[in-house]
């Protein structure tokens, strides 16, 4: 099963938004196995945007992500990379689908709510940058068995 790390990032969590958020991703029926709220580190921010490094706007991105605190979560599910990133929409939030988190709440590129694993290999490192594997619960749901086939 695919393992993702979805962070509510800080302009989301000042505009009250987490609660909302988080409920997308439970009812598209994505497990939770990790959540904490944190205010990032420098250091943190720049380990998990190092594949960014050098672009123009790295440097505002991590200033971004550290401007306050955030929701991190490990979401696990059949296809949770692909499925997260389809309910998060695009990048841009001014071509993101209506419907997605984006699409329903976000303007600016560099303001765009939610962060979520782009590949198989990096959620799982992404998912153990921010937890320890102590802080994941293995659990099956009651409901598994009606949104897994
Ligand atoms: P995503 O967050 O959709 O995975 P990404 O990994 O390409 O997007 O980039 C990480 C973040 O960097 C993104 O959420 C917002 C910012 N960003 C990406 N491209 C940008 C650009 N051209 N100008 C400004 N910020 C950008
Ligand atoms: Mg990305």
């Amino acid at each position: 099963m695919e393992r993702t790390l979805i962070i509510i990032k800080p302009d989301a969590v000042q505009r009250g938004l987490i609660g909302e958020i988080i409920a997308r991703f439970e009812r598209r029926g994505l497990r939770i196995i990790g959540m904490k709220f944190i205010q990032m580190s420098r250091d943190l921010a720049e380990r998990h945007y190092a594949i960014h490094r050098g672009k123009p706007f790295y440097e505002s991105l991590v200033n971004y992500i550290i401007s306050g605190p955030v929701v991190v979560m490990a979401l696990e599910g059949t296809d949770a990379i692909q499925a997260a990133r389809t309910t998060m929409g695009a990048t841009k939030c001014s071509e993101a689908a209506a419907g997605t988190i984006r699409g329903d709440f976000g303007l600016e590129i560099g303001r765009n709510l939610v962060h979520g694993s782009d590949s198989v290999e990096n959620g799982q490192t992404e998912v153990a940058l921010f937890f320890e594997e102590s802080e994941l619960v293995g659990w099956s749901r009651d409901t598994d068995r009606w949104i897994f086939e």
